[in-house]
């Protein structure tokens, strides 16, 4: 039976974060062995937002080798830098003469993130979604791992696919959203009612990043914002000390359960620390190894060299697929 194919993307916008790993990269590391992979650092994605070029660069290899020491293993998984690939802009457009302006306009993240940023609202920013359907559907990928953020994108993906089959004949792969059930929406530690953000991180207590040492990782979690009530439980109206049981739970992979159990009748001070303590040792290996591999920056080339020139043989069939049954030369 052939292998089903995970497509997925992050953006080198900022300092990866839990929420990145928990919401889809320990995801993609687990399910490595199950599916053939392709992951992509999207820099094309994170240029919708100014950036500083320099430091967007920087942020690109610094990612990528982040992912590997995530366990991100290019023997089981393709990797690589998605402008390294010219098919993914080049498929956005097409796609983007396909899709309703009416749909694009609903996307959640384009409202919020041209609030976050009212005096740079760019076109490419509306036509995000566009370059994420290119993004997956090029490869063909049956799955999408990611947080419950990128549910919308991947609906107008599929809905982008089906219209594409129909109008010009059968090519893409209908995608289904991959969506893990803990984890798929970290929320920042200073206020658990907005998701953690790579865009928030200049707030100081917003995110734990993933290369934080362990006394900044304890110090962030002792501040997190939890309430009143004195209860530890798995509540979704308390939204702090949901947040702080989920991160634990998915550290730990306890059952609720038995987590509302060992924590019963104990304060949210001891509760914090135990989050702070089970996060400090998930991280660590991944951080060792983070360090590790910035000395090795020729083997970091080579892993992406390999994975460009394997993806782009894939897209370049797809795309100009797409482009003849278009009418294209
Ligand atoms: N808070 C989160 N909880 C769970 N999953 C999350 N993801 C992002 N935030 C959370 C998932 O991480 C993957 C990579 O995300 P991205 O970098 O492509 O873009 P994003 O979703 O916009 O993430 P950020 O951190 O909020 O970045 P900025 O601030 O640059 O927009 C995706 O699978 C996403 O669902």
């Amino acid at each position: 039976m052939e292998q089903l194919r995970v497509f997925s993307g992050i953006q080198p916008t900022g300092n990866i974060h839990l929420g990145n790993y928990l919401g889809a990269v320990k995801n993609w590391v687990e399910r490595q062995d199950l599916y053939e992979n392709i992951f992509c650092v999207v820099n094309s994605h994170a240029i919708t937002i100014p950036q500083d070029p320099k430091i967007l660069k920087e942020k690109t290899y610094e990612l990528c080798a982040m992912l590997l020491a995530c366990g991100i293993d290019p023997k089981k998984s393709t990797l690589f830098i998605q402008s390294e690939v010219q098919e993914h802009t080049s498929l956005a457009w097409l796609l983007t003469c396909i899709t309703p302006m009416g749909d694009l306009s609903r996307m959640t993240q384009f409202k919020d993130k041209s609030q976050k940023n009212p005096k740079n609202i760019f076109a490419g920013l509306f036509n995000y979604p566009n370059l994420m359907s290119a993004d997956i559907l090029l490869y063909k990928s049956n799955l999408v791992p990611v947080g419950e953020d990128q549910k919308q994108h991947i609906e107008l993906a599929r809905d982008t696919a089906i219209k594409f089959n129909r109008d010009y004949g059968e090519l893409f792969i209908v995608p289904e959203p991959l969506i893990q059930s803990e984890g798929a929406r970290i929320m920042g530690l200073d206020d658990p009612t907005k998701k953690m953000s790579k865009s928030s991180g200049d707030k100081p207590n917003h995110l734990i990043a993933l290369l934080d040492d362990s006394d900044t990782i304890m110090k962030k979690f002792k501040k997190a914002t939890t309430d009143s009530e004195g209860i530890i439980a798995f509540d979704k109206e308390r939204a702090g000390v949901y947040n702080l049981l989920t991160i634990y739970q998915c550290f730990t992979k306890e059952s609720k359960e038995k987590i509302e159990n060992d924590f019963a009748g104990k304060g949210y001070g001891e509760l914090k620390a135990k989050v702070a303590e089970a996060v400090i040792e998930g991280l660590k290996p991944i951080r060792e190894t983070y360090l590790k591999l910035t000395n090795e920056k020729d083997y970091l080339q080579k892993i992406l060299k390999e994975g460009a020139d394997h993806a782009r043989s894939i897209a370049q069939v797809t795309y100009k697929e797409a482009k003849e049954k278009m009418g294209l030369i």
